[in-house]
């Protein structure tokens, strides 16, 4: 990969370029800008990013933010005419939908491409050999952006980064550009790493029985399964986690390492306990924080405050963690349900039912790390109207043995009369209510496929 000229970044020489287009289209228009984006926390941190980027040059600009970038919702954008329009975390799979609107068009997407843009400016890092699942994400790119039009704006890293995470493109550490852009904004001082027990603060029974990532296995939701495992190496059930000393913090880590452990989590899932974390100087908060308090945003559906959050507002900050702690109780059902009646197995494939759209991908990725059987990928079902929803999520382990969920939910779905795509490790699909079922045996015969397993097929 050649890097580009001054930039000390290996940013690749085309993807590059692509900005500079990108930025000579919106320095070559007028009037308000349409910013849209998908209600994730790497959506809507690609979107914050974005707005302060144009406050910052003082460019009015409206934000438009989708659940599902269908394209019923495309074509609603026809109703409101912009001059220039600029998509994140969406577009390149809709490229079409995308140029069938009057104004010109910006898309900063990662998810995997299909045929080249006519008219659109298209910037997705998979056409310049970067893996957009796990080096740059929707945010971290519209942080490129800002980047390149401003060095200023490397002060939002904080925001870039909080997408990325939402998106789990630190599993494993960050890699690619997500950390050569972490570096620079070390160098700057915009943010430090710290090594850190990933814990809410507080009581230590409730920090261990509350978290969800990682979820512990017969101890989540059960503070009184955490009391004997907290007396078994000497901790009163009271103490407050701020409060260990260096040697009961130690003690902790370790048996809460081994119980992952033994619960076969992924090597990955098991970094996560004691991870290394990234701390806002400014903000004063670590991002993995505010990358949760921006998803539960979208995912209890005020996006509105999510945006607030990563344009600086304090007071969101408050609604926000509101969000988070109703968001996270949901999630623990989710976890609960999964722990004691388990998945539905296939032979490549496991899945479950649940009726809550909005967290069933956060129950499918969570599960498959802390809770489930880790050689087949887990699909999460939920109805919604005459449509089934549905979430893929697998492990990189089972990526690196031959999964590509992307491409088995977009075969699966459109054998049913469906639409599906997303990434290898976690994708989704949208099918025809009464298909499901048949949709499951696709996918169950093309994931069998991938990891070289036998299924009885559709
Ligand atoms: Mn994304």
């Amino acid at each position: 990969m050649k890097g580009s000229g001054a930039d000390a970044l290996l940013v690749p020489e085309g993807l590059d370029d692509a900005l500079g287009k990108a930025i000579a289209a919106l320095s070559g228009s007028e009037g308000a800008v349409r910013i849209v984006t998908h209600y994730d926390a790497d959506g809507l941190s690609a979107g914050g990013v974005m707005c302060r980027a144009l406050l910052r040059i003082g460019r009015p600009f409206h934000v438009r933010v989708t659940r599902k970038p269908e394209p019923a919702f495309f074509e609603s954008l026809a109703d409101e005419d912009y001059r220039l329009n600029i998509f994140l975390d969406c577009g390149s799979g809709q490229l079409e939908l995308v140029e069938r609107l009057r104004g010109n068009a910006i898309v900063l997407d990662h998810h995997k491409p299909g045929a080249p843009p006519k008219r659109a400016i298209e910037v997705n890092p998979h056409r310049y050999g970067i893996d957009g699942a796990t080096e740059l994400s929707a945010s971290t790119l519209a942080y490129l952006f800002a980047r390149k039009l401003d060095r200023c704006n490397v002060n939002l890293f904080p925001y870039a980064l909080a997408g990325a995470l939402g998106d789990r493109q630190d599993l494993g550490g960050l890699r690619g550009l997500n950390k050569g852009l972490l570096a620079e904004a070390e160098k700057a001082g915009v943010v430090e790493q710290k090594r850190a027990l990933k814990l809410a603060e507080g009581k230590v029974r409730a920090s261990i029985s509350d978290s969800i990532n990682p979820y512990f296995k017969g101890l989540g939701g059960r503070e009184d399964a955490v009391k004997s495992l907290l007396s078994s190496i000497g901790i009163s059930a009271d103490a407050d986690l701020s409060a260990l000393t260096p040697d009961e913090r130690r003690a902790l880590t370790s048996i809460l390492t081994l119980r992952l452990l033994e619960h076969g989590a992924p090597p990955e899932s098991v970094a996560e306990l004691n991870p290394m974390r990234y701390w806002s100087t400014e903000l004063e908060i670590f991002v993995d924080r505010l990358s949760g308090m921006i998803n539960a945003c979208g995912r209890m559906g005020d996006e509105a405050t999510g945006l607030a959050v990563c344009l600086g507002d304090a007071s969101a900050v408050e609604a926000a963690k509101k969000h988070r702690e109703a968001y996270l109780a949901m999630v623990r059902e989710g976890l609960a349900m999964l722990e004691g009646d388990g998945a539905k197995q296939m032979a490549g494939l496991q899945y479950f039912w649940w009726d809550n759209p909005a967290i069933t991908g956060s129950i499918c990725g969570l599960g498959v790390q802390f809770v489930l059987d880790k050689s087949k990928p887990v699909f999460g079902l939920t109805e919604e109207g005459d449509k089934v929803s549905i979430s893929a999520r697998g492990t990189r382990a089972l990526v690196a043995a031959g999964l590509d969920l992307s491409a088995a939910c977009r075969e699966a779905a459109g054998a049913v009369g469906g639409r599906g795509g997303g990434h290898d490790v976690a994708s989704g699909a949208t099918v025809p209510k009464g298909k499901a079922e048949e949709f499951l045996a696709i996918a169950d015969a093309i994931v069998s496929k991938h990891l070289g397993r036998i299924s009885k097929g559709p």
